[in-house]
């Protein structure tokens, strides 16, 4: 392992310590999630269970933190199995394309939603990666806090990281601050 794994390894290895981690990671397709996915597996297979009628990838990089992905937008029709997976969720990791500010106003509504949701836990914590920071057109991360609001976020920590998911970069900060506020959280749960 490089490096940079190794560092990712220990970032990911600290929130499941204690006890597991359950952490979902959205956003809208084409954002990035499934390349975070991969540099985040190490050495594990990425699963999709495509039967339920839209694509959910879990994976679990290290003992007792389990990623569970899927596209959010668009597909009225199966918002309703979202839910079932935002029980119980201890972390989101939101992913938005930096570069698409023609779709960042429906990121943030489905941000929005997906966080007034009943199954959503009111306070779980949420990192937002700001992707595709490698392009020129990338908007900033605080451009992007100022397009989706994200001051208007209450109950709840924050943070955003941007992010070249291809090499990697910003993974590892976007890991470490996931895991303190997780932590965190945890601690406040019980
Ligand atoms: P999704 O799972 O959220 O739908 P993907 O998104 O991970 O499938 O990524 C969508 C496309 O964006 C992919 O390109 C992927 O290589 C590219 N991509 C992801 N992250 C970055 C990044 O940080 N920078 C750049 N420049 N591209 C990125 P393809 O061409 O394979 O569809
Ligand atoms: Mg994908």
């Amino acid at each position: 392992m490089g490096l940079w794994l190794t560092k990712l390894y220990d970032a990911l290895s600290s929130f499941g310590e204690e006890d597991p981690s359950k952490i979902i990671m959205l956003g809208l397709d084409n954002a990035g999630k499934t390349t975070i996915l991969y540099k985040l597996k190490l050495n594990e297979v990425v699963s999709s269970i495509p039967t339920l009628g839209f694509n959910v990838e879990t994976v679990t990089p290290c003992k007792g933190v389990t990623f569970t992905v899927w596209d959010v937008g668009g597909q009225d029709r199966i918002r309703q199995l979202w839910r079932h997976y935002y029980s119980g969720a201890e972390g989101l990791v939101y992913v938005v394309d930096s570069t698409d500010t023609q779709r960042l106003s429906e990121a943030k509504e489905e941000l929005f939603g997906i966080l007034n949701s009943p199954e959503m836990p009111v306070s779980c914590p949420v990192v937002i990666i700001a992707n595709k920071r490698d392009m020129p057109n990338a908007r900033k991360a605080s451009e992007i806090i100022d397009a989706m609001d994200l001051r208007t976020l209450r109950n709840r920590k924050w943070h955003i990281q941007s992010s070249c998911a291809t090499t990697g970069e910003g993974l590892y900060e976007a890991v470490t601050e996931l895991g303190r506020l997780v932590k965190e959280y945890k601690r406040h749960q019980t």
